[in-house]
């Protein structure tokens, strides 16, 4: 009724507000900094999915691990902290073993080929075994190949062996790097700068966007080119969030989650090249690793150990089957 008495100017204004209280606001995490191909494509999702809801779903990216690493996030988006997140696979081994299929050491042959695997029926099968602890993957990103480097000469993958090296949170890097010969330890994302810059660690690996962006390439100078492992992202939703939006809503925001990993793909390539201009102009020394079969013939112990249950060894002849 007063609703009435107010001119329609200030009628539409408290419409206006009781609507955006009533807008579901979403909260998702981050790890990389804001300029990341990952963030700019998060931010992108955001405004897709406020613009064609027309405000009634927000969701906001708060970049740079504001809120927390990336296994507080995992733990938090299973319990509700979250509502979304882009997750990198390894750190989600332990928890969704099917994700080790794609972890493994050259599971993929190469970057395009990895796309066509996570846009198919694989990507599906992972996103069925994410739904058990909660989570629904709509899309996925790109984060390249990783390699390893060292603030030590890192020619020949012999260098590796007794070098201390930090690896995501996951049961099958940490078996990686023993293969190699080299000393495992699991270590969060947020802290690798000052554990190569301090020795508790001698390297890591990573893709060149991270490893440029994080400053590593500053305190460890020698990049082996092996590319072991191209890992998908995925775009996750936490499922309870998930639910409760209406049909439409969760076509939009599935939708706007595709045409923002679109957006990031392109970036991602472009970063990679950026980045490894920087770090080539910074004078680090980079070697290509041509030859992998000794990597390769290192990991039999690996895939003995998680390639040979049900669920990872069909994944991984359904990722081979593909050309
Ligand atoms: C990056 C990845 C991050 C994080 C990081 C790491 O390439 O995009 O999500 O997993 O590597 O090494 O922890």
């Amino acid at each position: 009724m007063k609703l009435m008495k107010l001119g329609t100017a200030a009628g539409a204004i408290l419409v206006a507000l009781a609507s955006l209280a009533s807008a579901a606001e979403l909260r998702g995490w981050n790890t990389h900094v804001p300029d990341y191909p990952v963030s700019v494509a998060m931010d992108k999702f955001g405004e897709l999915v406020a613009q064609r809801t027309e405000g009634r779903v927000k969701p906001k990216t708060y970049h740079s691990a504001q809120l927390g690493e990336q296994d507080d996030a995992i733990e938090q988006m299973q319990f509700g902290g979250l509502d979304f997140a882009v997750f990198n696979l390894v750190p989600l081994n332990n928890l969704v073993p099917a994700t080790q299929a794609t972890t493994l050491p050259y599971a993929f042959k190469s970057i395009d080929h990895m796309h066509r695997v996570m846009d198919g029926n694989v990507g599906e099968v992972i996103g069925k075994h994410m739904e058990d602890v909660n989570m629904v993957a709509l899309a996925w990103y790109d984060s390249g190949a990783r390699s390893f480097y060292a603030n030590k000469p890192l020619k020949s993958l012999a260098d590796l062996k007794g070098l201390k090296i930090r690896v995501q949170n996951s049961d099958v890097n940490v078996a990686m790097v023993e293969a190699l010969g080299g000393n495992a330890t699991p270590i969060p994302f947020g802290e690798v700068f000052t554990s190569i810059q301090s020795g508790v660690v001698d390297g890591a690996e990573n893709n060149w966007p991270s490893y440029e962006s994080t400053g590593h390439f500053e305190v460890a100078r020698h990049y082996l080119l092996d590319q072991h492992t191209i890992v998908p992202e995925v775009f996750a939703i936490n499922k309870t969030t998930w639910d409760k939006l209406s049909g439409d809503d969760q076509k939009i925001v599935r939708q706007a989650a595709i045409e923002s990993a679109t957006l990031q793909r392109k970036l991602w390539a472009e970063r990679e090249a950026k980045s490894e201009k920087i770090v080539r102009d910074a004078g680090n020394t980079i070697v290509e690793l041509e030859d992998k079969s000794d990597f390769i013939a290192a990991m039999k112990p690996v895939y003995d150990k998680f390639a040979t249950n049900a669920v990872v060894s069909d994944i991984l002849k359904q990722i081979q089957a593909v050309k």
